[in-house]
């Protein structure tokens, strides 16, 4: 059975999933409208990646006894400056989503509450690639600058990038 600060700290994050999901999807959307297939690509398959985050954590919620609330949500931005912007926000919104990460890991220890603090052990090592994958994407795009042939190959490469971020969902759900 959850505390009820454990199950309260955890529908935060169930927010800050479903938010990151939410942001990630106008990302995408964005992208879209700029002729950055892959760009979008990765993205949209990022934004489901995070709703599946978002899922494993209600299901979790009320497995243990809790009550997982599916949030409101407040519009995400809709124009982004560049595509370097849009990675660079994303690695800082991931390195946030970290820093909650480790407050709840925190607070599982202080309640006594082994069984989430062991659950929540998928979701740190989650993020350690996921800020890895963001700033090795913004490293990439500090180097082609200005180079519009280097942006086309970048997305293309995206592309595949998407391709792998599917497998990583498609594991998720049936590591649930
Ligand atoms: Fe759910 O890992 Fe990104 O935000």
């Amino acid at each position: 059975m959850l505390s009820a600060k454990v199950s309260s700290s955890l529908n935060k994050q169930i927010e800050l999933e479903a938010s990151s999901s939410q942001y990630y999807l106008s990302m995408a959307s964005w992208a879209e409208t700029q002729g950055l297939n892959g760009v979008s690509t990765f993205l949209y398959e990022h934004a489901d990646e995070e709703r599946m985050h978002m899922l494993k954590l209600i299901k979790f919620v009320n497995e243990r006894g809790g009550h997982g609330i599916v949030p409101a949500l407040k519009q995400p931005p809709v124009t982004f400056k560049s595509v370097k912007a849009v990675f660079e926000e994303i690695l800082k919104h991931e390195i946030k989503v970290t820093n909650e990460i480790n407050n709840l890991v925190e607070i599982c220890l202080k309640e006594k509450d082994y069984t989430t603090h062991n659950f929540l052990q998928w979701y740190v090592s989650e993020q350690i690639e996921e800020e890895a994958l963001a700033r090795q994407i913004v490293d990439k795009l500090k180097l082609i600058g200005d180079d519009k042939s280097g942006l086309y190959f970048f997305d293309r490469d995206l592309e595949s990038l998407a391709a792998k971020t599917k497998a990583g969902i498609d594991k998720g759900k049936n590591d649930r």
